[in-house]
């Protein structure tokens, strides 16, 4: 085993640290964001990152992960598409000596020291603030349509919980009607049209709350299909601070949006170095930030954020 780590080492350039992830897909504009994001972080902490498009699936980031295992990389980064069943590949990773990040997503698994750390928003907060927001936005009072993330997702069962504890509270708000459109436009679009026709052509939701940013942006072009106006005859909040939902809430056609950090890599890569080099252990849990914003400020955000991605 020592001298297959040697040759391995040999491979790189002096420092240079492997780095496997095992990224979720594309099925949204913040995870495009992530990849991006991922990439110019590893230039600038030079490392060496393998990226492996899963494209939506958990059978093939397990296959991923054991690859990146076989290939003796010094560190993996996993973006759990759903949150369990992931027990077994972790403990080869950490027979092997290879510390794991989660980036973005949580799992559920009976024993946390099978990864190292996990660097991702409060998404339960963020469901939480939308609910919160959307509260004062209605006057308390609001028939809710949802559309949820991935089934089986960390942030689509957090979301759904933040937001419906902070709705809790106010008896006349309820959700309605609600379905997963997969984190995809196209999915948000088509879910969004079902709810417009079995709710009085749209006239009975006041508004639609959406896990991302994605699926509001499908769900304002299927209210306009139904010749209603978004932002105004149904409200549209969602999250994840998308450039295309700034210009969205710009054109009044959307009301609000909790942004997370695109660089989850950024965090991972600078625990990683920390643990190589002086063996610190980083905090379990590295917490990003979740802002809210409104149409308020959204073109001036727009024109900020539009040459960052
Ligand atoms: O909000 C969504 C993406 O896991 C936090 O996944 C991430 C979510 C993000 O598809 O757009």
């Amino acid at each position: 085993a020592a001298l297959t780590v040697t040759l391995g080492a040999n491979a790189h350039a002096a420092g240079q640290l492997v780095v496997g992830f095992a990224q979720v897909g594309s099925e949204s504009g913040w995870r495009a964001a992530e990849t991006k994001t991922a990439k110019i972080r590893a230039t600038q902490n030079n490392i060496d990152l393998k990226i492996s498009d899963a494209q939506q699936k958990q059978e093939n980031e397990i296959k991923a992960a054991r690859s990146f295992i076989a290939q003796g990389v010094d560190g993996i980064f996993i973006a759990p598409v759903v949150a369990t069943g992931w027990d077994g590949v972790l403990r080869e990773a950490k027979e092997a000596n290879i510390p794991v990040f989660l980036l973005d997503r949580q799992i559920e698994t009976s024993d946390p020291s099978l990864y190292t750390a996990a660097v991702t928003s409060d998404t339960i907060l963020e469901g939480h603030m939308i609910g919160d927001y959307l509260a004062g936005l209605t006057h308390d009072k609001c028939r809710i349509v949802e559309l949820q993330g991935t089934v089986g997702s960390s942030p689509a069962i957090n979301r759904k919980k933040g937001f419906e504890e902070a709705i809790a509270a106010h008896p006349d708000m309820k959700i309605v009607r609600s379905q997963s459109g997969d984190f995809t436009r196209s999915g948000g679009k088509q879910v969004m049209e079902s709810f417009i026709k079995a709710e009085n052509n749209g006239h009975d939701i006041c508004a639609v709350f959406a896990h991302n940013d994605d699926m509001g942006i499908g769900a304002i072009q299927a209210i306009k299909e139904a010749g209603l106006k978004p932002g105004k005859d149904i409200l549209v909040v969602s999250i994840d601070g998308v450039p295309d939902m700034f210009k969205a809430m710009a054109d009044g056609d959307a009301n609000g949006t909790v942004e997370l950090s695109p660089d989850m890599a950024g965090p991972a890569m600078k625990a990683l170095i920390a643990l190589k080099t002086d063996k610190t252990q980083p905090a379990k849990w590295i917490k990003t930030p979740s802002t809210l914003f409104t149409p308020a400020t959204a073109q001036a955000e727009y024109d900020r954020r539009k040459s960052m991605y």
